[in-house]
């Protein structure tokens, strides 16, 4: 999977380098490519923001660098995936991430201010797979840390990207509930023991325990999950 970010502030996606994303990207599996919206512009000032039609607080991002960068981005596949991190957009869930995951070339368009000319959005539909997506109800400074989320999220559903492929089925959200609780050695620690079944060896009653522990844990935690 190719990768494309744009975003005035490229190096926020330096860390992201490192982790697990960095064997998959050594491999090639991951091929990812942060740009500079500015490297887009042509002023002197390299301008990407302007006052707002109507009026109001802050600044709009100017729609002729994504234009460009859309146009040149998009050209390197014949089926380009576009996403716009947004307070506006649909809440990003497990779900879209394997959708994305299954994808041959995503473009993340990360804006700033108080968000991109809504023109860009359109535009877009005339070069790929248009998606305006929210990374939950709180409000961020930009679509940078969004984006990062959504890559990690999506990096380690492409096969080879984890090691385990037995951990993606396991863990919170692949089956809509939350995970059951882990512990390791010591079995007794500061006068707290592991719970017993798991040091049973009966591999179906360790099975039945964490399914009840999943079960607990989002009745009262994530309720919203098991469709209230
Ligand atoms: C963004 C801003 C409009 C207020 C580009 C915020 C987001 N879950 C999320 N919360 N906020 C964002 C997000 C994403 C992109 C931009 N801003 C600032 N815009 C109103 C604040 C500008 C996601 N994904």
């Amino acid at each position: 999977m190719r990768i494309d970010v744009v975003s005035i502030f490229p190096s926020y996606f330096d860390g992201l380098s490192l982790s697990l994303l960095g064997k998959a990207r050594e491999s090639g599996i991951l091929d990812l490519h942060v740009h500079d919206l500015r490297d887009w512009t042509s002023d002197r000032h390299r301008t990407v923001d302007d006052t707002p039609y109507g009026g109001g607080a802050g600044m709009v991002m100017k729609p002729e660098p994504w234009a460009l960068a859309l146009d040149e981005l998009s050209a390197h596949s014949d089926a380009s995936t576009i996403i716009f991190p947004s307070p506006a957009g649909e809440v990003f869930r497990q779900s879209r991430a394997r959708e994305l995951a299954e994808q041959e070339h995503l473009i993340i368009g990360c804006g700033r201010y108080e968000g991109i000319d809504e023109r860009v959005f359109e535009y877009a539909v005339s070069l790929g797979d248009v998606h305006l997506v929210s990374l939950g109800d709180y409000v961020l400074n930009g679509g940078e840390v969004a984006a990062m989320a959504m890559i990690e999220a999506v990096g380690r559903l492409i096969p080879g990207v984890v090691g385990n492929p037995e951990s993606l089925v396991e863990e919170s959200h692949e089956d809509g509930l939350l995970e059951y609780p882990s512990y390791t050695k010591p079995a007794q620690w500061r006068s707290r023991d592991v719970p017993e079944v798991l040091l049973s060896g009966n591999h179906g009653a360790i099975a039945t325990w964490r399914r009840e522990q999943q079960l607990e844990r989002t009745r009262t935690r994530r309720p919203d999950l098991l469709g209230d």
